[in-house]
């Protein structure tokens, strides 16, 4: 019998498995990276997406990791659904600085029903301006996935954060199955999804392989994996942690290029504090997204600036979004 081909995509990845190539020799397991990362996409290629948090703060879940959590004093002001013009015209100013995603954040814990029509016409308004759309509301229930699907939204991020083991350890407010329910309402409605997690919060290796092995064993492997390292926010309880080990973050993206290997692998929140080299390290590694942009949702990120100047040195390139949507059919 032939050894089946170690660059398709599989759903029956074992946690013993993943966590076997989480263990590898870094040589190895970076150089296996890079193999599959060039077998489905163009390695120079990054796909680029920008962040607004159009409802900040005041939200009822008690993510430890999460300066917007009502639960934890750190100093981010509340906010109301921003206006729907406002919005566009950040959009477009982000189309403008060379984004090809824009993802809209609210801090809510849930989808309402009543602000359904306001979100639509944020998307419908962006996709108008020749940009992809992404949004993070929360949970969302299957009738809501098909009016926001309508509206023209391309992507709904929904990350499972960590490995089912540890998940209880950073979140009390929503359980593993909930997020679950939430990506298969996404699925269900032809919606791209894009879901991944955090590093850093103290978690153990075996803990990041859960993570990866929830993942890969999803029904379809998610389009996009945003992969974060955790910013550690000052009056939650994470807020003193050291964030990854830098190693310990590239193998975590080599992972999950190997068990993803058609997924957009993101090197997401993070990065402003990330030297140059580990950063091309996560590019070698499989990684080939990026947000630009100097803020996340309430946090820091490189200026335009030194990503012109990060990209001009690797070489990196925006990915060809035509090119790609014809790739994948
Ligand atoms: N409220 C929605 C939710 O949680 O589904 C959407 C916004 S929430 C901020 C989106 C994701 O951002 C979280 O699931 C988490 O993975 C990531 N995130 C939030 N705070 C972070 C931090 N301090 N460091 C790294 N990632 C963070
Ligand atoms: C994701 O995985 N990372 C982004 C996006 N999805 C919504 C958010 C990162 C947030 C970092 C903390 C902050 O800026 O508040
Ligand atoms: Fe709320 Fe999302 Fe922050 Fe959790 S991660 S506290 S759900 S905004």
């Amino acid at each position: 019998m032939t050894p089946a081909d170690p660059t398709l995509p599989r759903h029956d990845w074992t946690l013993a498995e993943v966590e076997a190539l989480l263990d590898l020799p870094f040589t190895e397991l970076v150089f296996r990276a890079a193999s599959v990362h060039r077998r489905w996409f163009d390695p120079s290629e990054v796909q680029i997406s920008q962040l607004l948090s159009i409802k900040t703060g005041g939200c009822p879940e008690d993510c430890g990791y999460c300066s917007q959590s009502q639960h934890f004093d750190t100093g981010v002001k509340a906010t109301k659904l921003m206006e729907t013009e406002a919005v566009i015209a950040e959009a477009a100013r982000a189309k403008a600085g060379g984004a090809q995603r824009f993802c809209m954040g609210a801090a809510w814990r849930d989808l309402k029903d009543r602000d359904l029509p306001k979100v639509s016409a944020m998307i419908s308004g962006v996709k108008a301006l020749g940009l992809e759309t992404c949004v993070t509301l929360g949970m969302l229930e299957p009738h809501q996935a098909r009016a926001l699907k309508d509206a023209g939204l391309d992507y709904y991020n929904h990350n499972l954060d960590t490995g089912p083991d540890y998940y209880g350890e950073v979140i009390t407010t929503r359980t593993y199955q909930d997020r679950l329910d939430t990506l298969a309402a996404v699925r269900a409605a032809d919606i791209a999804v894009c879901c991944g997690g955090i590093v850093g919060m103290g978690e153990t290796r075996r803990d990041r392989a859960g993570l990866l092995h929830s993942l890969a064993t999803l029904p379809e492997h998610p389009q996009s994996v945003p992969i974060n390292d955790l910013m550690p926010t000052k009056g939650t309880p994470l807020g003193q942690s050291g964030g990854a080990d830098e190693i310990e973050f590239v193998r975590m993206i080599a992972v999950a290029r190997l068990v993803c290997p058609k997924s957009v692998v993101r090197l997401s929140a993070g990065r402003d504090h990330m030297s140059r080299e580990l950063q091309a390290l996560c590019f070698l590694a499989g990684a080939n997204s990026m947000f630009v942009g100097d803020k996340l949702l309430t946090t820091s990120n490189p200026d335009q600036a030194s990503d012109a100047r990060l990209m001009a040195q690797l070489g990196l390139r925006p990915m060809d979004m035509a090119r790609r949507a014809e790739a994948v059919g």
